[in-house]
């Protein structure tokens, strides 16, 4: 039997490095599948972005899945770097465990095309250089298995944390407060009156984290999870300053544009 015809044999484990190709575009196809299940549901104005994203992870899957040769690993490696290059944002959700669809694309991703980019590369060199690549020893299969299941724990602790940190204000609190929503990666309204030592109720209606700020009048940054309403007290301070989330604006470097980022605007009375 050639090596071809081995690694193809019913019932046999693949060999190592196709392997972890394999594994690695299944996490990136997983990863993206819940941005694409979240596009369909409630940013359809994002799908010419995201949906060809997903398209490409999954056809790339199917061809190292069906098709035992450098050619398939070859679109294997270049989809995954390609990915990576371009989706290299997703890895910030590693720092919010604490929000379920920040967090899970993440854990999956990130290794997701580390372990696709290595082990598509490792087995076209290995066929390059007509070496046979072997199956994985039962000590790499344990410690694969091992990876998987920590994985999937950190799905469940990161539902389990994002549930547990939902926050949320009851009316007789918010009485007074002026409410903000945000939603779609914006502020509504755009423009906020307040009056100076009165509070605003922030409701994030995203199923991502964010957070608000205005750094201009000392309000620091203050985390909103998703689902999550919270108060936030303004200072007597009279004037008109910029209010946004940190982790969706970079208000810093240009005007901030409402259209491009995630602010709006705080008139204070
Ligand atoms: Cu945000």
């Amino acid at each position: 039997m050639t090596a071809q015809e081995l690694n193809r044999a019913p019932g046999r484990v693949r060999p190592r490095y196709a392997r972890l190709g394999l594994l690695g575009l299944g996490m990136i196809t997983a990863a993206l599948t819940i941005f694409a299940a979240l596009v369909v549901l409630r940013f359809p104005e994002e799908a010419a972005f995201f949906l060809p994203m997903w398209a490409a992870a999954v056809i790339a899957t199917a061809l190292v899945w069906r098709f035992d040769t450098t050619w398939a690993r070859v679109v294997g490696a270049v989809v995954s770097l390609a990915l990576g290059v371009m989706m290299f944002w997703i890895a910030f959700g590693l720092l919010h465990p604490a929000s379920f669809f920040d967090f899970v694309p993440a854990v999956l991703f990130v290794p997701g095309v580390v372990v696709a980019l290595f082990g598509n590369v490792a087995a076209i060199v290995q066929r390059r250089r007509q070496h046979l690549d072997t199956r994985p020893t039962p000590a790499e299969l344990r410690v694969e298995q091992a990876a998987v299941v920590v994985v999937i724990a950190a799905v469940a602790v990161s539902g389990i944390l994002t549930l547990l940190a939902r926050e949320s204000v009851d009316a007789a609190e918010a009485s007074g407060a002026t409410p903000v929503e945000m939603t779609d990666f914006a502020f509504e309204p755009m423009t906020v009156e307040v009056d100076g030592g009165g509070q605003l109720l922030v409701h994030n209606a995203d199923p991502f984290l964010h957070d608000v700020a205005v750094p201009a009048i000392g309000l620091e940054p203050v985390t909103v999870g998703p689902g999550s309403s919270v108060l936030v007290d303004v200072p007597v301070t009279s004037g008109t300053y910029v209010l946004y989330c940190t982790l969706h604006s970079n208000v810093d470097n240009a005007s901030p544009d409402p259209d491009e980022q995630m602010v709006a605007a705080l008139v204070v009375r």
